[in-house]
């Protein structure tokens, strides 16, 4: 009979920490790691969080070498905003089918239908969509951004319910939305939160905009994995119910010892964060693997709407 060994495991697991450890000095690299990656690798990242920090903290590093934790658009990100670096990808597997929702030339068509708009890209897109774009945001600052958009009229790519959401918010503008979607945050029904809420009678819903308008309905408190964060801090609440991608509960466990979270399905995974493991993230390291660049023609017009984005949300605070 086959006997699970925990104790070679957790061996397995020190010897990789020590490996990642060494590696990152050798090569002055630093980790980042987004919210929805597995535990293992949050507990080895210098800094964790959504795809907006992330992109901030990237152009701050001193390091010469970033390790990037995520999926390939953020990595691409990266690696635009800082030419001078080298950025990698521990997976070449890991994309987001949101962003391969969306073609250039499609968008391309949708610009000439609306001449007047404006195009305002959410950064789950590829390097060549964002350079179609006027500017980027993330799912922390899509209102924000929609909102300081001089035009009235503003296409919105390339997810929906992302889109919706910021149409319900900014009312006085016009919105033209894509028709994408986030397949993991789609999977989550309304009778699954139903069913979390008679489970636990006590518990918020709190929900990710990415989630279908029937979900976002039931929420105690709509926000991006920055936001839950923040929200759940200052809550006082005891128990939450939680609509994004399970990776969150790290980060949410980590800084509210004393409150309990659930999670409305098993199937809430986003099977592309998964794909990094501590394994693939030493040898990542170990052998410089994978080298994510961007064409200087795409990188040109993508690396100013990221840029853009950057500078409206710091001129804020
Ligand atoms: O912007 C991000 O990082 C994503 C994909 C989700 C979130 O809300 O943080």
């Amino acid at each position: 009979m086959h006997r699970h060994d925990q104790n070679f495991d957790q061996k397995y697991k020190e010897h990789l920490h020590r490996k990642i450890a060494e590696l990152k000095k050798e090569r002055d690299a630093i980790i980042l790691a987004h919210n929805y990656q597995r535990e293992e690798i949050q507990e080895v990242a210098d800094i964790k969080g959504d795809s907006y920090a992330l992109a901030v903290a990237a152009t701050k590093a001193k390091n010469k070498v970033i390790a990037f934790c995520g999926v390939l658009f953020m990595a691409e990100g990266a690696a635009m905003l800082n030419p001078d670096k080298t950025v990698l990808l521990p997976v070449k597997e890991a994309g987001c089918p949101l962003a391969e929702m969306i073609t250039v030339d499609k968008l391309r068509k949708k610009k000439e239908e609306y001449p007047e708009a404006a195009v305002v890209c959410y950064v789950n897109s590829s390097a060549a969509v964002k350079a179609e774009s006027d500017i980027c945001c993330t799912s922390s600052n899509a209102v924000e951004i929609v909102k300081a958009m001089k035009e009235d009229k503003i296409i919105f790519v390339p997810d929906k319910n992302l889109g919706r959401y910021v149409r319900e918010h900014v009312p006085d503008k016009e919105l033209i939305l894509w028709d994408g979607y986030c397949v993991t945050h789609m999977r989550l029904t309304m009778e699954e939160v139903l069913k979390a809420k008679e489970l636990y009678p006590g518990a918020e819903f709190l929900a990710h905009p990415e989630c279908r308008k029937e979900v976002l309905e039931l929420a105690n408190y709509v926000g991006s994995t920055a936001g839950i964060l923040k929200y759940v801090k200052g809550s006082s609440a005891k128990e939450f119910i939680i609509g994004t991608e399970n990776g969150l509960i790290y980060q949410l466990t980590q800084d509210n010892p004393g409150k309990k979270f659930y999670m409305p399905t098993n199937e809430f995974v986003c099977a592309n964060m998964k794909l990094t493991t501590l394994g693939w993230l030493a040898r990542s390291l170990e052998q410089m693997m994978y080298v994510i660049t961007v064409p200087e023609n795409i990188a040109v017009k993508a690396r100013k709407t990221l840029s853009r984005m950057i500078d409206v949300m710091e001129a804020k605070k």
